[in-house]
């Protein structure tokens, strides 16, 4: 069994679909540091998170980097789109030239369990449109990959290309090996 620290239940769901493990959702809201950094805002949330909770955690910090605003608002996304909303960055997006609506989405997940904090990064590239379809959460109406909203698609479709999936692979690949070699080592 896996804890998840977050309040997000889009990344649970997205989470539950991709592992084999039981996911079990946790709700501590762990500080995020100031950084331009997604894998040191996660490093540091999943320490502070599993010092708080005491058993091994993980953390998802993810990110919209918008090619025309130079990767806002990358770690700022959640704020962003609180105080902005998805439609009001699509209306930003739109008054740039057409070949500046690049962007990717980038996870980092971050694992402590006491010893060394591991991190796994995963990214998708694609580009900023006016927002279509109502799955996913988040940016996703706004971001489309290979002529598909993320929000046009299915969890299933979704996690089969997103950059959460790509992190979770590494994630899940990593957690395999450790546990073989826990095996092996008995
Ligand atoms: P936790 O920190 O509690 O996990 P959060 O939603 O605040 O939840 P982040 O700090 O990682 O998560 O914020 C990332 C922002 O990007 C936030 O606005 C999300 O809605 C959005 N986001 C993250 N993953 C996304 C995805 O797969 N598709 C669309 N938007 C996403």
């Amino acid at each position: 069994m896996l804890r998840f620290v977050t309040s997000n239940p889009g990344k649970v769901r997205e989470a539950r679909e991709y592992l084999p493990e039981t996911v079990e959702q946790v709700e501590y809201d762990y500080p995020e540091i100031q950084s331009a950094d997604l894998a040191e805002i996660a490093a540091a949330g999943v320490r502070d998170a599993f010092e708080e909770i005491g058993e091994p955690v993980f953390v998802d910090d993810s990110g919209l980097f918008i090619d025309a605003f130079d990767g806002f608002p990358g770690p700022y996304s959640s704020y962003v789109e609180g105080r902005l909303g998805i439609e009001r960055v699509w209306r930003l997006a739109e008054r740039e030239n057409e070949n500046e609506r690049g962007a990717r989405f980038r996870t980092v997940v971050a694992y402590a369990d006491g010893g060394t904090v591991e991190t796994f990064e995963g990214s998708v590239p694609g580009r900023i449109v006016a927002p279509r379809g109502d799955g996913g959460f988040g940016y996703d109406p706004i971001f489309e990959h290979r002529g598909r909203t993320f929000a046009e698609m299915s969890t299933d479709a979704k996690n089969a290309v997103s950059h959460r999936s790509r992190a979770l692979a590494k994630f899940a690949d990593w957690i395999a090996q450790r546990d073989e070699s826990s095996r092996e080592g008995r």
